[in-house]
């Protein structure tokens, strides 16, 4: 039996949408005809923050009556150099793990890395069976064209540790100041080149300013992974981002559900569905001192507009707020 292995990395904030991620992709994996005969091995890696209590309630999510499914959730055993990356919210192990699990599952000749914050909304065994060319990996561009959006990488784990890419990516975050610790090695690593993988492997971006950079969205049926890259997030009750309703579709079938969802915030939607004249003055203002003002009026009109909508949606029903969407 051959088998499929994918990777999480999370700390205990990103316990509930690992959850969730686990389930749609132990669900999707069911059933596709193509995973018949097949096991799904699921590593959890975390910094020695999730209780076995966690792991007991991942594996649940995990269990399955027709594939072989596994979880195996362990803290990381690996010593990592201080980073100079300037975001202190990505300078630790559980960000920097995607420069690392290829070196920890070296046993494994291929391996998926997936965000926790993520859904799989489709059959993911022609992504595992991506030919990558004899590059190390494959990811999507970011919305800048050049660099990877790491949410989803298959790894070529035999090639990625023949070109030692572990030591190179960390000798380079460790003496070069980043801010996306987990991309920028792939864009300035000699051998950490990465195969673009089309938009529907890791559809990010979605509602937030990132979108307009894509131009146009993606048929919805062509959707096989969704990345909830920055707020809103879909772990808020009565989120209005696009394709939230479906992750509380998919939350409500794990152990977790039954807790109330936090309420978002008004600072949530800092870069919710900008206009494009919003867009067009936040990146004109290094030129043009002067639409600096015009630019935050905006932006606050905007983030008001869209939490009242919010705020009346949860406490007045349904009915004030934006309709469901189907994929
Ligand atoms: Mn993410």
């Amino acid at each position: 039996m051959s088998e499929v292995v994918v990777a999480y990395s999370v700390n205990q904030a990103f316990l509930l949408p690992c959850a969730v991620s686990l389930t749609s992709l132990v669900r999707r994996f069911e059933a596709s005809p193509a995973a018949a005969g097949q096991a799904l091995r699921i590593y959890v890696f975390h910094d020695a923050v999730l209780s076995d209590a966690d792991a007991a309630m991942l594996a649940l999510c995990a269990r399955s009556a027709v594939r072989q499914v596994s979880v195996d959730v362990r803290p990381f055993d690996y010593r990592i150099p201080p980073l100079l990356c300037d975001a202190p919210q990505w300078n630790n192990i559980e960000t920097v793990a995607t420069l690392l699990l290829p070196d920890i599952l070296r046993q494994h000749p291929r391996l998926l890395f997936i965000d926790a914050d993520t859904l799989v909304v489709g059959d993911v065994m022609e992504l595992w069976a991506t030919d990558l060319g004899g590059r190390p990996c494959a990811c999507v561009p970011d919305y800048d064209a050049t660099s990877p959006n790491t949410g989803v990488i298959v790894y070529d784990v035999h090639e990625w540790n023949r070109r030692d890419l572990t030591n190179r990516c960390l000798t380079y975050v460790s003496t070069h100041r980043t801010f996306h610790v987990d991309q920028e090695p792939f864009t300035a690593v000699d051998g950490a080149e990465f195969l673009p993988l089309d938009r529907k492997w890791n559809y990010h971006g979605v509602d937030t300013w990132m979108y307009k950079r894509f131009g146009a969205n993606l048929p919805a049926d062509d959707v096989r992974i969704l990345h909830f890259n920055g707020p809103p997030r879909p772990w808020h009750a009565g989120c209005p981002r696009r394709y939230a309703r479906l992750w509380q579709a998919v939350y409500r079938q794990t152990p977790l559900a039954g807790a109330a969802l936090p309420h978002l915030t008004m600072r949530d939607f800092l870069s919710f569905r900008m206009s494009p004249l919003e867009v067009y003055l936040g990146e004109s203002i290094a030129r043009h001192k002067l639409y600096l003002l015009p630019y935050l009026v905006l932006r606050r009109l905007r983030m008001t507009a869209h939490y009242v909508r919010y705020w009346l949606s949860v406490r007045a029903g349904p009915w004030l707020g934006s309709q469901p969407e189907q994929l």
